[in-house]
């Protein structure tokens, strides 16, 4: 199964990908993991990255999609859950395209709604516990701001193909995936 999680930064979308990932055995491709990791690796690219990260904006659909090119042929044949990407209709498309070159493309479109002050608090808890530098207050609202702009247009761009499904991402994160595990089953089953 191949399926695109979405939701605004602090929604859970990473953290449910890894709990779907350990249900279903897919390949988990989340695109700031790849991100972070060139950064990390201290590469040009990384360099030029962090800056665009530190400010609570996208990277170039350019940078990111040649990471997820790369990423996407070291995967296995049972599926995988992309994290994070698309984040604009540019993206969107780039991944059709891509998707079809390699005759994969995506089954399930899961968005994960939760309201904006949760986001917040949730994002100010992680920034107390692991101090990633694009989880401030003031990028962490320029984060929601862009995630308005352009990645939620891409929740119509599924629900046009037919593949969305929504879930209320408030809660525990085991209510959460609860919730996920009927949308999942209910889709596997018809
Ligand atoms: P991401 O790594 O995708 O960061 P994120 O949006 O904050 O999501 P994440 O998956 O980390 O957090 P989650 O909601 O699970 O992107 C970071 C940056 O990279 C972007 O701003 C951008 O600059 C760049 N980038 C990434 N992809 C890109 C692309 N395609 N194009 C261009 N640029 C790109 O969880 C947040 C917190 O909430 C966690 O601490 C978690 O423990 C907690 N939480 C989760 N569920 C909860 C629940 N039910 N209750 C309470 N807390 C919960």
């Amino acid at each position: 199964m191949r399926i695109v999680i979405m939701g605004a930064p602090g929604s859970g979308k990473g953290t449910q990908a890894a709990l779907i990932v350990k249900e279903m055995g897919l390949d988990h491709i989340s695109t700031g993991d790849l991100l972070r990791a060139a950064v990390a690796e201290g590469s040009e690219l990384g360099l030029r990255a962090k800056e665009v990260m530190d400010r609570g904006e996208l990277v170039s659909d350019e940078i990111v999609l040649g990471l997820l090119e790369q990423r996407l042929q070291k995967g296995g044949g049972a599926g995988f859950i992309l994290d994070g990407y698309p984040r604009n209709i540019a993206q969107a498309e780039a991944l059709d395209a891509l998707l079809e070159r390699l005759g994969q493309p995506v089954d399930e479109a899961l968005q994960i709604d939760v309201d904006e002050e949760q986001v917040v608090e949730r994002i100010a808890k992680r920034a107390a516990l692991e101090g990633r530098s694009d989880d401030t207050e003031e990028t962490v609202r320029n984060r929601l701001k862009v995630y308005a702009e352009q990645t939620a247009p891409v929740v119509d761009f599924y629900a046009r193909k037919g593949i969305l499904s929504r879930v209320l991402g408030e809660g525990s994160i085991e209510e959460v995936f609860q919730r996920i595990r009927g949308v999942l089953q209910i889709q596997s089953e018809s």
